[in-house]
């Protein structure tokens, strides 16, 4: 009916293809290891599914998981500083646990999309 109410929007709702890298873990840097990713963010969720192709480990530490998960409340986001990526159109996420990652496309587009969805997120999970 023309009256009915529209659903709430969901700002932080994204996903798509996304290179990553962990750099830093328990706060203690780590070895780069690019991987692509199929990236979904979901509330305050970032998950990312392993590519197609075999393997069994995924994202370093040995994890036979296809799917890695962080939780970005108390996250930061930013534009990654040129020494931490000779790419261009780099994205470093701080996370929870002495966790950094980096987050890269080609497609500048993309990154800054995904710049404003992980902003999204973090602001309004902020108080939780
Ligand atoms: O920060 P780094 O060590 O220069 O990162 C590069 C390395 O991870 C490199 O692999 P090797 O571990 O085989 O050297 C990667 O191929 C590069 O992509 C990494 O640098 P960029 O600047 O692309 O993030």
């Amino acid at each position: 009916s023309p009256t009915s109410p529209k659903p709430p929007a969901s700002p932080s709702e994204k996903c798509g293809p996304l290179n990553v890298t962990k750099i830093t873990e328990h706060g203690k840097r780590v070895r780069k290891n690019w991987m692509s990713s199929w990236t979904v963010l979901k509330g305050s969720t970032l998950l990312f599914a392993k590519g197609q192709g075999g393997g069994t480990s995924w994202f370093g530490g040995g994890q036979s998981k296809p799917e890695f998960t962080v939780d970005l409340r108390g996250g930061s986001v930013d534009w990654a500083p040129k020494e931490k990526s000779s790419k261009k159109h780099v994205l470093e996420l701080k996370i929870r646990q002495g966790m950094e990652l980096l987050l890269w496309s080609e497609d500048d587009g993309v990154v800054n999309e995904w710049f404003k969805a992980l902003q999204d997120s973090i602001s309004a999970h902020a108080w939780e």
